[in-house]
């Protein structure tokens, strides 16, 4: 019959047909509109009429046989390009993974959670400020008005507005002490900015860490005690420090602190008693309390902590540095 020569050469073509595209072309060709096994039906009403059921029914077979056979194949050609995927593409699922890359925190980040750490065991609050500050905080409420030569110490990055970029965390003291009150006990960690040329130990963005104690009757001593203690802990030994007189206006006495590593002294920290002035902008009153505070150079301490030679790779962003913490 007809429509078997037909069925015969469909299916030995989709046996040696090699992929998806050609297999298409062979479903077009024997069962679309224009293929001879439709051809066949369309010719059924010219033959005779008890040949029309037979042949009708032979000619569906075979478009059911050819339509089983792509699908076949399909299916066929599908698990063998799995399998040779299977054969290349395999891996060992008892291979220990390849190491991860980690992020690393950065030693500013580590030394401000210790120190955070530090201060909270011992009842100070932990008080952050703005770096856009006004004019006020930074200078005039810390007893540094306009004609002071002292702004002159601090090279400031002034904004068009007529702020600046703190140049240190000192303008948090008069917002705590407003805030707050007295007593009080409270650091104010953070970024600090000044436009100054940077060198192995200068930076024009660096970190400082500043402490503020108020209370009745407190003294220089305890400001010394509390900065050697501070220090001997978070560089884990007994640490050698010398205190300098120094000269702050919003301190009074005021002392620079300086800690020998290696045989040469490194200025650490700016400290001394709060000057009345800055007691009275803050809302305390200087006749009924007393306070020390003191602004310790975060990255400074870094470089102790960890025999670091350069301050610039605080900002440096280098992974072969920030891999080693
Ligand atoms: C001050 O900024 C005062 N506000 C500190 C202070 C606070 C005094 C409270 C009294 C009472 P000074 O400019 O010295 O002071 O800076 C303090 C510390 O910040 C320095 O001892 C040093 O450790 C660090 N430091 C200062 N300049 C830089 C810089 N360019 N790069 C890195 N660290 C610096």
């Amino acid at each position: 019959m007809q429509s078997d020569a037909i069925l015969d050469e469909a299916l030995r073509a989709i046996e040696v047909a090699s992929n998806e595209d050609e297999l298409q072309q062979l479903r077009v060709r024997y069962l679309g509109r224009k293929s001879p096994l439709t051809a066949l039906l369309r010719g059924l009403g010219q033959l005779p009429k008890e040949e029309r059921a037979p042949a009708g029914a032979a000619v569906n077979r075979a478009k059911q046989s050819v339509e089983q056979a792509l699908d076949e194949r399909a299916a066929a050609l599908r698990s063998e390009k799995e399998s040779a995927i299977a054969d290349t593409e395999w891996f060992d699922l008892s291979l220990p993974p390849p190491p991860r890359l980690q992020g690393h925190r950065h030693p500013i980040t580590i030394l401000e959670g210790e120190l955070d750490h530090l201060f909270r065991g011992m009842g100070y609050r932990v008080v952050e400020g703005p770096w856009v500050e006004d004019e006020f905080h930074n200078f005039d409420g810390l007893n540094i008005p306009e004609s002071h030569p002292a702004r002159d110490s601090w090279d400031t990055f002034w904004l068009s507005d007529g702020n600046v970029l703190r140049t240190h965390t000192s303008p948090v003291q008069i917002r705590a002490m407003r805030r707050f009150g007295a007593p009080l006990r409270a650091i104010f960690p953070g970024r600090v900015f000044r436009n100054e040329a940077v060198d192995a130990t200068h930076e024009a963005v660096f970190n400082q860490l500043e402490g503020l104690v108020i209370d009745k009757h407190i003294t220089p001593g305890h400001l010394f005690h509390s900065i050697n203690a501070i220090l001997s802990e978070i560089l884990n030994e007994d640490v050698t420090t010398r205190f300098r007189p120094g000269f702050f206006p919003f301190t009074e006495p005021s002392f620079e602190c300086d800690i020998l590593r290696d045989g040469s002294w490194m200025e650490l920290c700016g400290m001394g008693m709060v000057h009345p002035h800055v007691l009275r902008a803050g809302g305390i009153d200087p006749e009924e309390y007393t306070g020390f505070a003191f602004g310790l150079g975060i990255d400074r301490l870094a470089l102790m902590r960890w025999g670091i030679d350069d301050i610039r790779w605080m900002n440096s962003g280098d992974l072969r540095f920030l891999e080693q913490f």
